[in-house]
């Protein structure tokens, strides 16, 4: 692993979005120190270097933070282990199109998902599901236009799509654990499932990916505390 200076990594083990980063670091090769933060109960570290929405992830590099996970890999591609391969095309508008995506993927698909994974009802998380497969097939979509047929959105290995995307994919084995949802049908989007399973057996997917059941055990310490928060109203 290259070393770089210091670089700290505030994160939270769940969350999808310092997943993404950590899948970032690791496809550059770049060794850091990981911080695991209290999202109840917000540390000094995340207040000083996140002021303005104080979420994770949060990058430190050599003192300075950097914010916002796609900026953040961005970041880490531009500055990071030069030598390496890059994470974002070469192609600007190979890059654009990546970079559409992945805000696609963050206004619409992540709010999509979670809203299954809150739904109180199962009226409601059937709506939430409909509502999600068609978000699903857009992505199906990027995948054709991105991929040119290839294994990855960003061709023959792992890049900047792959990582927003697959970073996700583990809350979604979560879900299919708790409520027997399938996100990801292969029989609606079968190259995007088949997407999932490569990536998900890939190096980056089988180092950082965390396991579904990391997911499922803190969605039911969430369930519980706003249970007791309801009850005691
Ligand atoms: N757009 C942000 C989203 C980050 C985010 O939502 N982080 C969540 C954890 S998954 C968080 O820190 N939440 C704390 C809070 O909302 O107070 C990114 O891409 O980094």
């Amino acid at each position: 692993m290259a070393g770089e200076g210091d670089l700290k990594l505030l994160g939270m083990v769940v969350s999808p979005f310092v997943v993404r980063v950590r899948m970032a670091l690791h496809l550059k090769g770049v060794s850091y120190e990981y911080i695991e933060q209290d999202l109840f109960n917000k540390g000094e570290l995340l207040l000083k270097y996140n002021p303005v929405h104080k979420k994770v992830p949060v990058l430190i590099h050599n003192g300075k933070p950097i914010c916002e996970s796609l900026a953040i890999v961005q970041y880490v591609d531009e500055a990071l282990a030069a030598s390496s391969p890059s994470i974002l095309p070469a192609d600007p508008h190979d890059r654009a199109v990546g970079r559409f995506w992945a805000a696609y993927v963050d206004d619409k698909f992540f709010p999509a998902w979670i809203g299954i994974m809150r739904a109180e009802t199962e009226e409601d998380r059937a709506k939430k599901m409909s509502e999600t497969a068609a978000v699903v097939e857009q992505l199906e979509a990027a995948l054709a236009q991105c991929s040119n047929g290839k294994a990855f959105f960003s061709g023959d290995s792992v890049g900047y799509l792959d990582i927003a995307v697959g970073c996700n994919l583990f809350w979604l084995d979560a879900m299919r654990k708790m409520f027997g949802v399938v996100v990801i049908d292969a029989a609606r989007t079968p190259v995007l499932a088949a997407w999932a399973d490569r990536f998900k057996e890939s190096d980056v997917g089988k180092e950082v990916l965390p396991d579904g059941d990391i997911a499922v055990e803190y969605a039911k310490k969430i369930q519980a505390y706003r249970a007791a928060a309801a009850a005691s109203k």
